[in-house]
């Protein structure tokens, strides 16, 4: 594959940009190779600079569920951006924007609009300590809620001890209260919050994990105890912390209200972000009016954003949702996923590669571990190296995946049932090219 310009591209961007990027993830350090340089999207089709095309299981890390330019997104920014790109004032926009979110999501009473999720879940974090007037805050190992100084906790710290930072950086005394616990272990929390009574003012989780790679929270179904999501619902409310879905990756994405409408566990404040703002910058969070009156200027608790509801954002996040609310879009999304995650797994199993994947609605991960994923402990047993030579073997054959085994890749209104029956035939001959690469390492090593 002809990678002239984005090799020369990356060459320049790495005296410019910390490791030539915007964000980490992108400089392809998970998976080996530099990183392509995109020019253009169009539909499930993402286009580099050197003419190659492929499709797209990005997706801009989630916000581009319709696929890129969609023609009703576009034309509604089109107008909006005649009219003007930011006033710093009140419009009838973000009001709109916050009916059709507080529609979806009726836990979110109150709606306060930002530019990214990690501003989403700062804000929440503050709210909640200021509203029990609590300090310690539980979050779960594998998880990432942005990158707030007392978010980038080493994973493990558990109850016993103290969060410890995981990032150059964060002064010790700044995750001192954050405890990071194994995802889906009740248990865990319901010890956290015995042993740390009356001092824990929120547990923040995604839903459905995809900052690990995919990972659904443990249903209660058939089984004898509680489904985490349940479970985390009860114990909170019996120990007075509020519970925080982060749902900014999950919100509009495994269903129009979110993981809280496929599991029908409510949280008492959410954060959202990506489909809302349909590809431009955004955050939001909210939950009930009791406890978001706190915000400025309502109440006490300081939170603001120069650009925060501004008209393009909102714009492409209305014109988002309003295709995503027709009926009928969920279950579709679902059956070409499914069918995808299904082609996967067989392919897998024929290459003989030992592969597990997850999918919950429209986001999915092949891990390449013969476990079963349930938590950040078992998502690391993953063969790394595995997933870079699988993810370098489906881009030469036009397939885009996330750059990180533990990433959510996604599937978008836009890819058709061709392009899900090419990207399946594209990883039977990647896992196989794979196998016969191993039994060749393994016949260099005998040899
Ligand atoms: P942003 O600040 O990146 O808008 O959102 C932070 C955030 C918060 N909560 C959840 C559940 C998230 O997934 C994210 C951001 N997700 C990553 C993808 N794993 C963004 C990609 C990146 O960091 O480049």
């Amino acid at each position: 594959m002809n990678r002239k310009r984005s090799l020369a591209l990356f060459q320049k961007a790495l005296e410019l940009l910390p490791g030539g990027v915007n964000s980490p993830v992108r400089a392809f350090r998970a998976v080996g190779g530099d990183p392509l340089f995109f020019e253009r999207g169009a539909g499930a089709y993402l286009y580099d600079v050197d003419g190659n095309a492929f499709l797209d299981y990005v997706g801009s890390w989630g916000p581009l569920i319709l696929g890129h330019g969609h023609p009703e997104v576009v034309a509604a920014l089109q107008k909006a951006l005649h009219a003007g790109t930011s006033f710093g004032a009140c419009t009838p926009a973000e009001v709109e924007l916050a009916e059709r979110i507080r529609e979806a999501l009726p836990g979110m009473e109150r709606v306060r609009l930002t530019n990214s999720g990690t501003e989403a879940t700062m804000s929440a974090i503050r709210v909640a300590r200021a509203f029990t007037r609590r300090d310690t805050i539980i979050k779960f190992e594998g998880c990432y809620h942005g990158h707030a100084d007392y978010l980038l906790v080493k994973a493990g710290s558990g109850v016993a001890t103290l969060g410890l930072p995981d990032s150059p950086g964060v002064p010790a005394e700044f995750t001192r209260f954050t405890l990071a616990l194994p995802f889906n272990d009740l248990a865990a929390v319901e010890r956290a919050l015995e042993t740390r009574k009356g001092e824990i003012a929120a547990v923040i989780v995604e839903p459905v994990a995809g900052n690990m790679g995919c990972v659904p929270p443990r249903s209660d179904r058939g089984a004898p105890e509680k489904g985490f999501l349940e479970g985390l619902r009860e114990l909170t409310r019996k120990h007075g912390a509020l519970l925080i879905m982060d749902e900014v990756m999950t919100g509009f994405r495994v269903a129009y209200g979110g993981a809280q409408e496929r599991f029908g566990v409510q949280g008492d404040l959410t954060t959202l972000g990506k489909i809302i703002g349909g590809g431009l910058p955004v955050g939001a969070y909210g939950g009930r009016q009791e406890i978001m009156s706190l915000v400025a200027p309502e109440g006490p608790v300081y939170q603001a954003g120069t650009l925060s509801g501004n008209p393009l954002t909102v714009t492409a996040g209305i014109a988002t949702l309003r295709l995503l609310r027709q009926a009928g879009i969920y279950p579709e999304l679902e059956r070409r996923s499914t069918k995808l995650a299904e082609g996967l797994r067989q392919a897998a199993q024929k290459a003989g590669v030992a592969a597990t994947v997850n999918q919950v609605g429209s986001m999915f991960t092949l891990f390449f571990t013969p476990q079963t994923v349930t938590n950040w402990d078992t998502a690391k047993t993953a063969d790394t190296a595995r997933f870079g030579g699988f993810f370098r073997a489906m881009l030469e054959r036009g397939v885009y995946l996330p750059p990180s085994q533990f990433e959510a890749a996604f599937v978008s209104l836009a890819h058709t049932e061709e392009d899900i029956e090419r990207t399946i035939a594209a990883a039977e001959a990647s896992l196989g090219s794979l196998d016969e690469e191993n039994r060749k390492e393994k016949r260099e090593n005998r040899n």
